[in-house]
Formats: C-alpha cells, sequence, structure tokens
C-alpha cells in the first residue's frame, strides 16, 4: 500500500505551511486537515489525538503501519528527507539544520514581543525598533552568510536546487512580510533572489495562487 500522509493543523499557513509547501513542491498528495479555533479545545477530538496536545502533527502511514509526528520542525524535517529536499550529502543537511536553528531563534524573538509587555505601548514600540533595527537584520545577515558560502553559488542554501532550508525562509519573508513586521527582500539582494526563486517555481506558484486565504 502506498504511503499517505494527513497533516492536522489549525485553519493557518503558520506551524504547518512549510510542510505543504513541501509537498506542493513535490506534488506529494496529502490530507490537509485543519480545524477552528472554536473546535480547538481540552475535549477537541483532534487536541485527544495530538502527540503532545498540540498542532501540528502528521498521520504518517506505510505498509499499513501509522505513525503520529508532533513538533512543526521535525515533521517538516521529517518531510523533507522524504521527499528529497534535505540536501545530497550529510553536510548539506548540516547547512539545512543551521538555516531551521536561526529561524528558531528569529521566532524566539519575535515571538517574545508579543508576549512581553503587550499593554505597554512605549515598550513594545522600543522593542519592536529593535526588533527591527538590531534582532532582524543579525539572523537575516546570517542567513546570506550561509547562502554565500553555498559552492555551487546557486543563491539556494544548498547545491543548486531549492531545499526545506529555502522553503522556510520563503515562508518566513512572506509571513514577516504581510504581518507588516519586516520586509527582508528589500533590505538583503541574497534574500530577494532566493524568495523569487522560490516563488517563481511553477509548482510553488500553482499551489500560493490557490491556496486558502488565512489571515496567519
Ligand atoms: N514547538 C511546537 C509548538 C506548537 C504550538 O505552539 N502549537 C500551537 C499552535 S501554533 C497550539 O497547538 N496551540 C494550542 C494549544 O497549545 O492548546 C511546534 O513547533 O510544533
Amino acid at each position: 500500500m502506498a504511503e499517505t500522509y494527513k497533516l492536522c493543523y489549525f485553519d493557518s499557513r503558520g506551524f504547518a505551511e512549510v510542510t505543504r509547501l513541501q509537498f506542493a513542491l513535490k506534488e506529494q498528495k496529502f490530507e490537509d486537515c485543519r480545524w477552528t479555533r472554536e473546535e480547538w479545545g481540552p475535549d477537541s477530538k483532534y487536541k485527544k489525538e495530538a502527540p503532545f496536545g498540540q498542532g501540528p502533527y502528521l498521520i504518517y502511514t506505510n505498509n499499513g503501519e501509522t505513525v503520529k509526528i508532533g513538533q512543526s520542525h521535525a515533521i517538516a524535517c521529517f518531510v523533507g528527507r522524504q521527499l528529497g529536499l534535505y540536501g545530497k550529502t550529510n553536510l548539506d543537511a548540516a547547512v539545512i539544520d543551521q538555516v531551521i536553528g536561526l529561524y528558531k531563534d528569529l521566532i524566539a524573538v519575535w515571538m517574545k514581543l508579543r508576549s512581553q509587555a503587550p499593554d505597554d505601548k512605549d515598550k513594545q514600540e522600543e522593542m519592536k525598533k529593535k526588533l527591527k533595527e538590531e534582532d532582524f537584520p543579525k539572523i537575516f545577515g546570517d542567513f546570506v552568510k550561509l547562502i554565500n558560502a553555498n559552492p555551487a553559488k546557486s543563491g539556494y542554501f544548498v547545491q543548486n536546487e531549492i531545499s526545506v532550508a529555502d522553503i522556510y525562509i520563503y515562508d518566513l519573508v512572506y509571513q514577516l512580510k504581510v504581518q507588516d513586521t519586516f520586509d527582508a527582500a528589500s533590505k538583503f539582494p541574497e534574500i530577494k533572489t532566493l524568495y523569487d526563486n522560490v516563488d517563481s517555481n511553477p509548482k510553488i506558484a500553482a499551489y500560493v495562487k490557490t491556496r486558502k486565504q488565512t489571515e496567519m
């Protein structure tokens, strides 16, 4: 029996979109299971089914055996390896893992802004300024270092082709831009090139054009 993938998450791009983009790029069929905020709660069948009580989670079946995988990065990396989007060598994988590590650092500082002093407008402004002028440029500069270190000089992180690392950055740049948080492509030419290359891939473009429109 063929392998099947069921990706379960809130009805948003959020932490599931990198995996959805990989499925789209590789034309891998999957069940896109989504729930609304109202459908989520302690008694929700999804929360009970989720390995760690959170979304996203992936239900993967192969040869009659079913496995559930939690944690968005574990899911994205598993799917990346399954679909051949994790580079060709162990060193490629190390580059991809560094990109994901930096991505996590960026999300952590971004989330800190949301959670700290939400009612203190001055503090929020001060933190937003630091994010835009220091934290984000530092981390995007680190992404650029890795792009430039690729011996293939392809504009991607590894080899001459899109990997899960490029998809992470493509999705991140999009999310930051639509939430009016940071326009990385206008500040870093290498990031713009990478973004445009992924965006113009026919399979990615077709998916993005028809994907469900959600706020996040
Ligand atoms: N480290 C986890 C975080 C997952 C997470 O925070 N999920 C949120 C949605 S983005 C969630 O399920 N929230 C509802 C809850 O915790 O009950 C991952 O990367 O998957």
